[in-house]
């Protein structure tokens, strides 16, 4: 049995939504970010990512971490090409070749996005979009996004999805990465491509079915 620690307001929603794409039993063991508590370690707070007992599983002290007939994985993407492989089908890589694409798309997704989408996303967090600094922060961090942005713009005009010409893995990897940028309501209006295969992935049944329980998930 597969078991998830995390939450759906985590980077464990990207195994959440694959999950459900692949439709294979898991459970989720609630694990929430220490810093929603003043005492993460006091003793009526719930396991979090400083309690002892999921420290023991995760060293980092950070969500996801999968949990699989001994198998422990952590890293959301790496937890990700886990599970299609071990799934198979469509969303998995079909052959040596494509397995070294999706990892080569989430090497890139990890190093040259998520830390500047992310931080775009944290601007809106701290409510700070209209303040001169945060519009100076906003500005820097989409100057240096537009690297990663335009390569994948050029890579669908020639691609239907990131690998193998068919929903997979790394597109649900991609997707959920540059989620973060989409705080910012303009964040892809320079990328046209990339704004329909995101609009793509996010309809997709699995996605809207993932977000609901996001949505209802208290936080
Ligand atoms: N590179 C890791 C990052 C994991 C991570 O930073 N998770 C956050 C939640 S999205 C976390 O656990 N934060 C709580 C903490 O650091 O205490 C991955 O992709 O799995």
């Amino acid at each position: 049995m597969i078991t998830i620690y995390g939450n759906y307001h985590s980077r464990a929603s990207r195994a959440l939504w694959l999950l459900e794409e692949l439709g294979l039993p898991f459970r989720l063991r609630r694990v929430v970010q220490a810093n929603r508590f003043k005492d993460p370690l006091a003793p009526e707070v719930p396991l979090n990512t400083r309690s002892p007992e999921f420290r023991k599983l995760s060293p980092m002290g950070a969500i996801p971490v999968l949990e699989e007939d001994g198998l422990i994985l952590t890293e959301s993407l790496a937890i990700n090409l886990h599970l299609a492989r071990k799934a198979g089908g469509p969303l998995a890589p079909a052959h040596e070749r494509e397995l070294s694409l999706m990892e080569q798309w989430a090497l890139f997704a990890a190093t040259w996005i998520e830390t500047d989408a992310l931080a775009l996303s944290f601007v809106y967090r701290r409510k700070e979009q209209d303040t001169p600094e945060g519009k100076a922060e906003i500005a820097s961090l989409l100057s240096k996004l537009a690297r990663p942005l335009t390569a994948l713009e050029t890579h669908l005009e020639t691609h239907s999805h990131i690998v193998g010409g068919r929903f997979t893995v790394t597109d649900l990897n991609l997707a959920e990465v540059l989620r973060y940028g989409q705080d910012h309501p303009e964040f892809l209006a320079p990328y046209p491509r990339l704004q329909s295969w995101i609009k793509l992935c996010q309809s997709r049944k699995a996605f809207r079915a993932m977000w609901d329980k996001r949505e209802a998930e208290a936080i």
